[in-house]
């Protein structure tokens, strides 16, 4: 019996040597099949005699494909006329890598002539590309996840030595962005989870054409990350009074009333916020910063109330935590900036809709309030917070622990059903919106799997350091020969 290492996920097998055994172990795959062990003793030549093993048939039946069809079988695309034709394409293809500008025009090219099995008669020109872009040193920065993905895909693909860290030029962008905030300086009380509020975007969305989706999302996750920290652990009633205010006034003058790390906090919003709204109002002329403020202000509100809430005293049943809780845990100013970051053009009818938080925003928004009630509370009662969801139903009903947190499950379980149903409703949401919502529920119960991934540092490494750092797959790790060695002949 052995441990099964966390394993990169997409690799089918793993081969690794303990003394004088080899295991061959099928990885749980990414459906959850269980994994099962294949054990050969060194030096013990497998049972190979039919005598010995009563071997299975599969009983396969004989081939469809007939020998005189598969004789009469013949192409049109023969004679000089295609014979010119396919020479004229492969000079257009071979100038069209000659002349390629772009270093992503050039990997797309690339990409595409592999995928079509043609790449073989431009092998030449291929090399010459991939050879100008290796010596180019670009940095992921400036070409985006799509280009700097590709890019370390198809250099490894040929051979190029390329550093892990060569994809990572996300997250350092990110990285950039955070530290010229100081938002985790200055802020120190604050989680200061970079990679983590990455982490939700690419769940939400992972397709390369969403990249300024993700870019965008994460800094409103460490925006949104902050401002709960102030509101549930540093701030001050009066000092939250005067923020709440600050942001629904959503004018800069309301900074003079704040004490100096909410005029750090304030700016940071009031900036990142506002400029999201500029990008939209010069690329689709629609001014969309009173939304994107409406949602904040929503927030701040059920943050202030479950402040007052635990300066007080207060218990709450558990559908009035519920009903400002669904709100405090920020799905709805997430998803709000979601949609516009992943619709164009935006559409009025939208707009509307998006005021009142319809039904799939709700959803997702409860499944994610009650996934983080069951990661976080227990550290949360600790450090001293209202009572959550599991707490309320404790308080309300005298259940034990153990019997609230299965009841919270069994909420998650059935607001699961209701989205699964509000899922096709009609409604001027796009799907990719609508599932957007939907993988934000998902990653939610990912993160909260083992406690509290979004905080804890320990439980949350295993997904970002597979996902990021290891880029999922090494390609060369799957293969090892010398396993071989314990096949029988055939
Ligand atoms: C969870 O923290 C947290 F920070 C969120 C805002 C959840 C959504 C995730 C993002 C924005 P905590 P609370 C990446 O458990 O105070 O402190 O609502 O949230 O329970
Ligand atoms: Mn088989
Ligand atoms: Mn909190
Ligand atoms: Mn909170
Ligand atoms: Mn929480």
């Amino acid at each position: 019996a052995f441990a099964l290492p966390s394993t990169v996920p997409t690799s089918l097998y793993t081969h690794f040597r303990l003394t004088s055994q080899v295991f061959i172990t099928p990885v749980k795959s990414i459906r959850g099949q269980v994994p099962h062990t294949v054990q050969c003793n060194i030096g013990v030549s497998p049972k190979t005699s039919d005598e010995k093993i009563v071997r299975r048939s599969a009983n396969y039946q004989p081939p469809i494909w007939d020998f005189d069809y598969v004789q009469s079988l013949n192409s049109k695309y023969v004679g000089d006329k295609y014979v010119t034709r396919a020479a004229k394409l492969k000079e257009d293809v071979k100038k069209m890598l000659t002349e390629v500008a772009d270093p992503l025009d050039g990997l797309e090219i690339i990409d595409d002539l592999q995928r079509l099995g043609v790449f073989y008669h431009f092998e030449e020109e291929i090399k010459r590309v991939l050879e100008s872009i290796y010596n180019c040193k670009r940095d992921g920065n400036e070409e985006g996840l799509h280009a700097t993905s590709l890019k370390f895909r198809l250099l490894r693909q040929h051979g190029y030595d390329v550093p892990q860290g060569t994809s990572n030029g996300v997250l350092k962008l990110f990285t950039k962005w955070w530290n010229r905030s100081c938002l985790g300086t200055k802020l120190s009380f604050a989680r200061d989870r970079l990679v983590e509020n990455f982490l939700w975007p690419i769940g939400q969305n992972f397709k390369p054409q969403f990249s300024n989706f993700r870019r965008n999302m994460t800094v409103v996750n460490a925006l949104i990350t902050v401002v709960d920290d102030v509101y549930d652990v540093y701030g001050t009633l009066d000092e939250l009074e005067i923020f709440t205010n600050a942001i629904e006034r959503w004018d800069i003058s309301a900074m003079e009333q704040l004490p100096d790390y909410m005029k750090i906090c304030f700016l940071a919003v009031f900036n990142s916020i506002n400029e999201m709204g500029y990008e939209t109002l010069t690329e689709q002329d629609v001014h969309i910063i009173p939304h994107l403020q409406k949602s904040w202000t929503d927030m701040c509100k059920a943050y202030l109330k479950e402040a007052k809430w635990y300066y007080s005293g207060y218990k709450p049943t558990l559908e009035e935590y519920m009903s400002n809780a669904w709100i405090s845990i920020a799905a709805p100013t997430m998803l709000t900036h979601a949609y516009f970051l992943c619709t164009n053009p935006i559409n009025m009818e939208g707009l509307d809709w998006l005021v009142e938080y319809p039904n799939i925003i709700r959803w997702s928004a409860i499944i994610l309030r009650l996934a983080d009630d069951l990661g976080t509370s227990p550290d949360e009662m600790k450090r001293g917070d209202i009572p959550k969801s599991i707490q309320c139903y404790m308080h309300e009903t005298g259940a034990s622990e153990e019997d609230a947190r299965d009841h919270i499950k069994y909420l998650i379980g059935k607001t699961w059903e209701k989205m699964n149903e509000d899922r096709f409703a009609d409604s001027p949401f796009s799907q990719t919106l609508v599932e957007i919502a939907m993988n934000l529920a998902r990653v939610s119960q990912c993160m909260y799997l083992y406690g509290d991934g979004h905080a804890a540092q320990e439980s949350a490494l295993r997904i970002p350091k597979s996902l990021l750092i290891h880029n999922v797959v090494d390609p060369t790790s799957m293969w090892d020969i010398s396993a071989m060695e314990q096949l029988p002949n055939y």
